[in-house]
């Protein structure tokens, strides 16, 4: 950690912007011909941020569909695999791709970093019932709110699943984080780091509640996290808690080989160089909020 302080302390945010634009300059890691095919142009948000062909999210083949393709990729977590699932905001052509991939992966847990409009600006589709009580229905899938608790800085929605084809029921938690515009920062790493710890507890709670199905399997299945596009404010907040659990365990972080590595399995992961200044100074703070640094250092 000494190392890691002194990396942050000393660096100029110049030297981590630099770092940050040698990352961006690496080879591609992979190939886009799904995201790309003709027939899937339609879902994805903005033309020029698609899936890896080698990391993406398929959906289950139903019968009259050609086509198996979500902008969803799998994302490694600190060490656990397909920790996340890194999405774009559903559009409403996707609202029932979205639902689908929801169950069929068994998601626990979603996690929005956006608001559905920006500056005027549509960034996400409205894709569940906004209203305690509410129900929608798409595809199969038939989603009621059950509860909205608002918090300072983001509100969690208790969502239950109904399978319309096979009568299966579940519940799902949506975390809405609401201080956190695209391409920028979030004001405080404080909210940012407190929203963090309370997705993964209703995580955790939830593998617990569910039991025998996921033994062997600790963590659980892969908590979705969305924001407009998919990959600034989705990397950022997936390399934090990457970067976050290596530190409680190992006492030491390495954020530029958190989100190298992040990169090729969500390719474009975080968008900007303040976006990936952030991750460090987020660090440093929580870090030295826990008392792992000495006054000196
Ligand atoms: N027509 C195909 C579709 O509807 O999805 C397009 C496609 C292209 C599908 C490439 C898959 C592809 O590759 P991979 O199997 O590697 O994802
Ligand atoms: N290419 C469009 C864009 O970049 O604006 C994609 C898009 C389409 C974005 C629809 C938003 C849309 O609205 P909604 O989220 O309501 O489906
Ligand atoms: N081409 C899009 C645009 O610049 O409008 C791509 C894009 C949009 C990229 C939003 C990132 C965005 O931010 P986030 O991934 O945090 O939603």
């Amino acid at each position: 950690l000494t190392e890691f302080t002194t990396h942050v302390g000393r660096a100029q945010r110049a030297g981590l912007y630099e770092e940050y634009e040698e990352i961006r300059k690496e080879a591609l890691p992979g190939t886009f011909h799904c995201a790309l095919a003709a027939c899937n142009q339609e879902r994805n948000r903005y033309g020029d941020v698609l899936c890896l062909d080698q990391t993406r999210v398929r959906l289950k083949p139903r019968r009259n569909e050609k086509s198996d393709y979500i902008n969803g990729s799998f994302m490694d977590g600190y060490r656990q695999k397909n920790a996340y699932i890194g999405t774009q905001g559903p559009l409403e052509k996707t609202y029932a791709h979205f639902w689908r991939m929801i169950w069929e992966q068994n998601v626990l847990v979603i996690v929005m970093t956006t608001r559905t409009d920006e500056g005027g600006r549509r960034k996400c589709g409205q894709y569940w019932p906004l209203e305690e009580g509410g129900q929608e229905v798409y595809g199969h899938i038939a989603v009621v709110n059950q509860r909205v608790d608002n918090h300072a800085h983001y509100n969690q929605t208790t969502l239950e699943l109904h399978n319309t084809e096979n009568c299966e029921q579940r519940q799902v938690t949506h975390f809405q984080y609401l201080s956190w515009p695209d391409y920028g920062v979030p004001t405080s790493a404080v909210t940012l780091i407190h929203f963090l710890g309370a997705l993964k507890r209703q995580q955790k709670k939830a593998v617990q509640a569910m039991g025998s199905q996921w033994r062997g399997h600790y963590a659980g299945p892969p908590i979705v996290v969305h924001c407009s596009a998919g990959i600034g404010r989705t990397g950022t907040l997936c390399a934090l808690d990457i970067c976050l659990s290596q530190l409680q365990d190992v006492g030491t972080v390495n954020i530029c080989q958190a989100v190298r590595r992040m990169r090729t399995q969500r390719a474009f992961s975080i968008q900007t160089p303040e976006q990936y200044y952030f991750c460090h100074t987020a660090i440093l703070e929580h870090a030295q909020k826990q008392g792992m640094l000495t006054a000196n250092q």
